[in-house]
């Protein structure tokens, strides 16, 4: 087959919702996309440890302190099967990891935000893992069979971590008038942010086109925020937590809940590298790896060695 009929091939394939697998002929800017994408979703969940990892010494009781520490360490997990899925590509790990913490590769927006009190790790529990849910659960029916299954098994975690977040800020949000102050805070400062997750507009969203013609992703990123917004005015209500935009009304016509203007340049200028914690999250991230390197070393040389013994023995 020549190069159009593989592409007309593959795209049939798509079409009929077929998963593209490994070892599957693939456009080469298919395979492009997808490292770019499942990589900058594997350094989310690991740079996503740290705002939350600063809380582990400070839980509020030993049963919060066990929660976080479960919670850090799937974030932790997700990483690495996102990971393993990437390689799947072809992609190696080390230079994935080394083109976010030395080159120019992204990770969420979201976690170059501080969190200054207990109640923002409630909020990234409900809101943030809430966001990455929504996002996940449409990535769990991706084209792609690797990443929908890390997903759909991500998915499971994130909803326990959403359940355990919204229960917590509920429980801050009914307590004494200085944690109720707590909790509306840490959703005020966290609200537009988490908006921003999903991405810019569908208009100036240069991938999407691409990625929903390959099946990448099945929804865009107004049409995800969306979904969010609508779910979580109901949940905010339910706790009598107030979301922070007085533009927010339902629309009778559409069905869904309007809101205000998202602060777009703040956006741009967190994904540029200047958020209130890029810096820190960076430096902190370049300093487990270069302490890291005897660990990868001696791994490396273990695996080296049994693969010799292995051979030997054969
Ligand atoms: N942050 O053309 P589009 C989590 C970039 S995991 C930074 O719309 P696309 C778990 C984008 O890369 C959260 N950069 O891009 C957890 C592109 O730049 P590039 C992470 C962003 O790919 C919870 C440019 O803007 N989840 O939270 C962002 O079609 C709690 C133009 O954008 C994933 O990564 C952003 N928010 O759509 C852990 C899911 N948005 O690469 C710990 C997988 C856009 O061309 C605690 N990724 N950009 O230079 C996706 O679903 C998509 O890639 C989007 C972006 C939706 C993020």
């Amino acid at each position: 087959m020549d190069t159009r009929e593989k592409l007309d091939a593959f795209q049939k394939r798509i079409d009929n919702d077929e998963k593209i697998e490994p070892k599957d002929w693939m456009p080469d800017r298919y395979r492009k996309q997808l490292i770019r994408m499942m990589s900058q979703h594997a350094h989310s969940e690991i740079v996503g440890m740290l705002p939350e990892g600063n809380w582990i010494t400070r839980a509020p009781s030993l049963e919060r302190k066990l929660v976080l520490l479960a919670k850090v360490q799937d974030e932790a997990g997700h990483g690495l099967y996102l990971y393993s899925s990437t390689e799947t590509l072809g992609a190696r790990r080390q230079e994935l990891v080394e083109d976010y913490i030395y080159g120019t590769a992204k990770y969420s927006s979201i976690f170059n935000y501080p969190t200054l009190t207990y109640a923002d790790i409630c909020v990234i529990g409900w809101l943030v893992d809430g966001a990455a849910i929504v996002n996940q659960t449409m990535l769990a029916k991706s084209s792609y069979g690797p990443y929908a299954r890390a997903n759909i098994r991500i998915c499971r975690e994130e909803s326990f971590h959403k359940k355990q977040g919204y229960e917590m800020l509920a429980k801050m949000a009914a307590g004494t008038p200085e944690q109720r102050r707590m909790a509306q805070d840490a959703v005020n400062r966290w609200w537009w942010p988490t908006l921003m997750m999903f991405g810019p507009p569908d208009d100036e969203s240069p991938n999407s086109a691409e990625l929903i013609r390959w099946k990448v992703k099945t929804k865009t990123n107004d049409e995800l925020r969306q979904s969010y917004v609508d779910q979580m005015v109901m949940e905010a209500e339910a706790i009598g937590i107030k979301l922070p935009d007085p533009e927010l009304k339902y629309n009778n016509n559409t069905g869904h809940w309007d809101f205000g203007e998202i602060p777009w340049d703040e956006f741009w200028n967190v994904i540029k590298g200047n958020g209130p914690m890029n810096r820190e999250r960076i430096k902190a991230r370049r300093k487990a790896y270069e302490e890291g390197a005897w660990v990868r070393e001696a791994a490396m040389e273990y695996a080296r060695k049994k693969q010799l013994r292995e051979e030997k023995a054969s």
